[in-house]
């Protein structure tokens, strides 16, 4: 054989070994795997290898020959053992990868956290009875800001400035001119200089005076009532009234209209319903302590000064007004002794209702 071609055999031989070492790296599928591809194309201890041996037999070439078959076989080794390393490098990232996914898997089959359930406020519960009825009977819901001023509480509401009546609603005073609404009563006057009749509207809201006591608080939900349109009379206030505390309290309760005072109303009445726990038979009813009868709040036949302030004809049009406190009925409903505990956010009562 010619010097040329053996040569050539011996780096040809030593391409093929490298690309059979490299793409046994390739396909290897585990570290052990990897080490066996290490040991049969490079050699381990005693354990030579092909290449291994062609290297060896290099000393006995000539100094040309050494050249070019030293430098393949050199290129070769380096390039197996960059794959060997690389993959070596990878098989602990994926075993990292893996152990990680392990550790910190999340095992979906596990019942979630519960989130607690809230349940409706026991006011919210008759505001919601209340605006249901009225919006059932055709009424429209109204709403006015909290902080009012003094005009919409009281000015318009026929309640000028040093009028003796401002004195019944102790007032929360803010900056010049602004008090926190005492009533929902405000909303009437927004409501009616905003349209013009006829006008059916429910006002729920909170109001705030200066009171605290089992059956008082300072701040306490209202809600309002107004129709104003031709030939309303106080028969279709009680009638709209009966109505709604059969609603709320039972089928069999009553109503009974007392005179009372309002600036804004005339005439004015305070509402009453008849016991639904006992309807008057028992002295010692926890609801009605005997009298037979539970008050839920004022009313009356609109002043027609109150109409005239709005620019409504009193000749025209009649209307009637009522403001309930859903808070003293939610008491009587649910029989709850004390007012302030609607209103401590204590959850241990809150989770009774
Ligand atoms: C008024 O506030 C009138 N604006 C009601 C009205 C409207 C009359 C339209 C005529 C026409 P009074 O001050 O009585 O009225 O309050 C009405 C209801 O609010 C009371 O019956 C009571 O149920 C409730 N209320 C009043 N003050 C408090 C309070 N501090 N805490 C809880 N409820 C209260």
């Amino acid at each position: 054989m010619c010097y040329h071609s053996a040569l050539m055999m011996a780096v040809d031989r030593i391409e093929e070994l490298r690309e059979e070492a490299l793409s046994a790296v390739a396909s290897v599928g585990s570290t052990s795997d990897l080490e066996s591809v290490r040991v049969r194309y490079l050699g381990w201890n005693n354990c030579s290898a092909e290449l291994t041996e062609i290297k060896k037999g290099i000393r006995d070439l000539s100094p040309e020959e050494r050249r070019e078959v030293g430098g393949a076989a050199n290129k070769a080794t380096k390039e197996i053992e960059t794959a060997l390393a690389e993959r070596r490098e990878e098989s602990v990232a994926v075993a990292e990868r893996e152990k990680r996914l392990s550790s910190e898997a999340v095992d979906v089959t596990l019942p979630g956290v519960p989130y607690p359930k809230g349940s409706l406020h026991p006011s919210l519960r008759v505001i919601d009875e209340v605006v249901d009825f009225f919006v059932g009977l055709g009424y429209r819901v109204a709403e006015g800001p909290e902080v009012e001023t003094d005009y919409y509480n009281f000015t318009a509401l026929n309640i000028p400035p040093g009028h003796p009546a401002r004195g019944m609603q102790d007032t929360f005073f803010l900056d010049e001119g602004l008090v926190l609404r005492t009533h929902t009563s405000p909303v009437q006057i927004r409501t009616m200089l905003s349209q013009e009749p006829p006008v059916y509207v429910v006002c729920p809201g909170r109001t705030y005076r200066r009171d605290s006591d089992p059956t008082h608080t300072p701040m306490f939900n209202q809600i309002e009532g107004l129709a104003v349109d031709k030939g309303l009379t106080l028969g279709h206030l009680k009638g709209t009234l009966a109505a709604m505390a059969r609603h709320v309290f039972g089928e069999d309760v009553s109503l009974r209209l007392r005179p009372s005072y309002f600036q804004f109303t005339e005439p004015s009445v305070e509402m009453d319903v008849s016991c639904f726990v006992c309807g008057g038979s028992d002295p010692n009813c926890k609801v009605c302590r005997g009298a037979g009868w539970i008050e839920m709040g004022g009313a009356g036949m609109v002043d027609p000064a109150v109409l005239e302030e709005v620019d409504y004809d009193p000749e025209e049009y009649t209307g009637f007004a009522f403001g309930f406190g859903p808070d003293r009925m939610a008491m009587v409903k649910y029989g709850v002794p004390d007012l302030r505990l609607f209103f401590e956010g204590d959850l241990r009562f809150l989770q009774q209702f």
